[in-house]
């Protein structure tokens, strides 16, 4: 058996790197400079670009401790009989893994081996997973975290608009704005530099925050003439009716977009005429006076407001996040929040907009390239003949080798070790027992498998888990692309040399497809995947065949529909949407009853989010020193009110608690908080990890799981010494 390529030396000329922060969807632009002799190879350095503009956060600018090598896999680890883990070599490792989904496949179906992917994944390691899920091991079963992330708003977007972009505007255009409506985001902790391009709405009185918490976002608002809107948590679909009834009982429609623009608007008034301010209120907790005044900050233009040339006079922009996101009817109240909307004449207008915020650093381009269960790459459909036959060709294979849709990420996660379901699951950037909801069921799920396989820089709590861990580089050590929350394809380019002993993912995905005698070719290099991709997404929604490397490295801004020949599209819209009559659908929804949130009412409601010092699971920032001592425990914050009524004092141990878990913290009392509900982050392992409680429950069009919310009671804990 040949073994795998050595890494490529970094070349010596190679003083500065520019390239991209490891984290988050905003994709900051920073400068590595090699530090030479020094714990840490390089230093970080801001750099300027249109997201962030020179800003950092905290975990941009510590980024690189990571890369110090403390902790890092450096060579394949497989569990021995006795149930440790031995280092081994490559050979052995990926031998073992191609025999284990060798004998899956025979005696259980190519369907018993499942594949999660990650919205961390660059492009081309998603496209690649897709396509070794599809033609080297034949199974349908691969989904990826996206669906705990983006998959809500990516239906609502694809349902509406025909095309899933989630800023179909770049980010520079929200500078321009009067008024811009945040639900349930954060950004001020999730993407601290983007709340720059808040500065011109803060300023005019036009920023308003819905969040059940008072966020350093909601205080931008509320600490200025904005305002910060506090709904019961998961109330608001209900909001947006409210808000929509306001804009046609008071004439703030744009009759004239409507009519031109969009279909199925007649249905819309009927479906919000029930939503009357006063019964909103009843529902939500949000004044009546404050929906009024929501409604009619969203439709004005401000007197005196003239615009610049190439920027129209103060538009409204609506934009979405997780909290409103992440429920099971997540997809109808993004939809809600769309037709809000179009009734308001936003999308695809100059100076206004919809837009939902992605999350992980290639969240947009993970999502794009056959990662999901029912997707091609190109964000083609895996059951559309015509995707079928263009990625056939593409692959050089017999159309009907190519699986049907497999399942989505929760149901794929309850199938571990069951009859019928995956017996042996490869996981590419995911630390599962942590941030899945239901974190209990998935680590018994991968309990029951045959073969748990886990690519990861770390040992990860899920890496833990594993029978066999692979190694890889990450970010500073790796080329390749990924596609930001604007939708631009950027280029993150190598400056430091991995440590020996680890392995570029592509190359483990094309080693184990050799091994597995799949079909088609199998390139490893970030380059020729890159090439291959362009040709699997040409024609595609997600086309990508008009951009290569040479283009980005000279700096181009490359914001996807490019089509070769063409050039890129920043701003979509303007015209038409993608659906083949040129309109957007309004579906209307409706408010249906919710089990979790009636059992909430009675008992208290735990919302879980984001901290700015931890990334996700925290399977990164958790190891860097700064980041960790500035938030090294769980804390659950909840109203003093509520404390007193359950004799809980600041920083006492408390537990969380329902049928499906428990969950442990330090009591952080605060204000800042409705008295019915608390606030956990979900970065933590072990019983801090807030998803022991979480419900599995998903949205039945988007399959997203109700992460935000879940019913709990509280009570305080005496934790031993020691
Ligand atoms: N520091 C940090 N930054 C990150 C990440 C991280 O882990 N840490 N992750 C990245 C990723 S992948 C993502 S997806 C984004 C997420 O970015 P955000 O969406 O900004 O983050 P969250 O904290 O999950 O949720 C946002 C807010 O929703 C509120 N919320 C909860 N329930 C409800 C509700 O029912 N209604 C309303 N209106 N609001 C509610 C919470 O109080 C919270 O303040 O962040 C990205 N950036
Ligand atoms: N309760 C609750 N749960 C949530 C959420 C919430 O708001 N509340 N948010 C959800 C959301 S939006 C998201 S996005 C998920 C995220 O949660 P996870 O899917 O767990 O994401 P990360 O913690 O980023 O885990 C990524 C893992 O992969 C590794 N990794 C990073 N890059 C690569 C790579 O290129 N290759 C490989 N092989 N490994 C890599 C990292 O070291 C880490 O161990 O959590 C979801 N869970
Ligand atoms: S906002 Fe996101 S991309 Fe920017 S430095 Fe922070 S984590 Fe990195
Ligand atoms: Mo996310």
């Amino acid at each position: 058996m040949t073994t795998l390529a050595e890494p490529s030396v970094v070349p010596q000329h190679a003083a500065a790197t520019a390239t991209h922060c490891p984290y988050c969807a905003l994709q900051c632009a920073m400068t590595l400079t090699p530090a030479a002799g020094r714990a840490v190879p390089v230093e970080v350095a801001p750099r300027d670009f249109p997201t962030n503009r020179g800003g950092l956060c905290k975990k941009g600018w510590t980024s690189a401790e990571l890369l110090g090598g403390a902790g890092r896999l450096t060579a394949p680890l497989v569990r021995g009989a006795d149930g440790r883990f031995t280092e081994t070599g490559w050979d052995e490792a990926l031998d073992l893994v191609a025999r284990g989904i060798r004998r899956t496949r025979l005696e259980h179906g190519a369907d018993a081996v499942g594949v999660f992917g990650g919205g961390g994944l660059t492009n081309e390691k998603a496209y690649l997973l897709g396509k070794f899920a599809r033609i080297a091991v034949g199974t349908s079963r691969i989904d990826y975290n996206g669906r705990f992330c983006m998959s809500s708003a990516a239906a609502a977007g694809s349902r509406a608009f025909g095309l899933d972009r989630g800023l179909p505007f770049p980010v520079e255009d929200l500078d321009g704005a009067s008024t811009i409506l945040l639900l349930g985001t954060n950004v001020a902790e999730t993407m601290p530099p983007f709340a720059g391009h808040l500065a011109g709405a803060q300023s005019a009185g036009g920023l308003i925050v819905v969040d059940p918490r008072r966020t350093p976002t909601a205080r931008l608002a509320g600490d200025g003439a904005g305002l910060h809107v506090q709904p019961t948590p998961g109330s608001d679909l209900a909001l947006l009716l409210g808000i929509t009834h306001v804009v046609f009982a008071e004439g703030l429609v744009d009759e004239g977009y409507l009519a031109a623009r969009t279909s199925g608007a007649r249905g819309l008034r009927r479906s919000v005429a029930a939503w009357w301010p006063e019964r909103t209120a009843s529902v939500t907790g949000v004044p009546a006076a404050t929906i009024r005044a929501v409604a009619r900050r969203l439709a004005s233009r401000p007197a005196g407001d003239a615009g610049t040339a190439g920027r129209p006079a103060g538009g409204t922009y609506i934009l979405t996040g997780r909290g409103v996101e992440q429920h099971i009817d997540g997809t109808d109240t993004a939809t809600a929040a769309i037709n809000l909307a179009l009734a308001l004449g936003l999308p695809g207008t100059p100076g206004s907009g919809y837009g939902t915020l992605t999350g992980q650093g290639n969240g947009q381009g993970g999502r794009e390239h056959g990662q999901k269960a029912d997707q091609l790459p190109g964000y083609r459909k895996i059951t559309d003949p015509a995707a079928r036959a263009h990625l056939a060709a593409v692959w050089g294979v017999p159309e009907a080798s190519i699986p049907g849709p497999g399942v989505p990420a929760v149901e794929l996660l309850a199938s571990l070790g069951r009859p019928g379901g995956v017996r042996t699951l490869l996981v590419h950037g995911s630390n599962l027992v942590v941030s899945a909801p239901n974190a209990a069921s998935v680590r018994s799920g991968l309990g029951r498998l045959d073969l748990l396989v886990v690519c990861d820089f770390f040992l990860s709590e899920t890496a833990a888990l594993a029978d066999v861990v692979l190694p890889v580089r990450q970010w500073a050590e790796e080329e390749g692309t990924m596609t930001s929350l604007e939708g631009r394809v950027i280029r993150r380019l190598r400056a430091v040399a991995a440590p020996d002993g680890v392995r570029d993912e592509l190359q483990i995905l094309a080693e184990l497809a050799r091994r597995l005698d799949a079909p088609s070719a199998w390139p490893d290099e970030p380059r020729a995947v890159f090439e291959e991709l362009r040709l699997a997404s040409e024609g595609g929604i997600a086309d990508y065949s008009g951009i290569d490397y040479g283009l980005l490295d000279a700096g181009e801004a490359a914001h996807w529909p490019y089509p070769r020949g063409s050039t890129g599209t920043p701003r979509l819209f303007a015209d038409r949407f993608a659906h083949p009559d040129g309109l957007a659908r309004i579906v209307s929804v409706a408010r249906h009853p919710h089990p979790e949130r009636e059992a909430a009412a009675a008992r208290l409601t735990l919302v879980t989010g984001r901290l700015l010092e931890h990334y996700q699971s925290g399977a990164q920032t958790r190891r860097v020193a700064e980041l960790r001592d500035a938030q090294p425990v769980a804390r659950i914050t909840l109203h003093p009110a509520t404390a007193e009524a359950h004799g809980i004092a600041d920083g006492d141990p408390i537990e969380l608690g329902n049928d499906r878990g428990r969950v442990r913290g330090l009591a952080s009392l605060s204000t800042d908080i409705r008295p019915d509900t608390l606030f956990a982050p979900f970065h933590y392992p072990g019983d801090e990890t807030a998803n022991l409680v979480t419900s599995d429950a998903v949205d039945p069009v988007s399959s997203m799981p109700e992460f935000k919310t879940a019913a709990v009671t509280v009570r305080r804990i005496i934790v031993e010494a020691g």
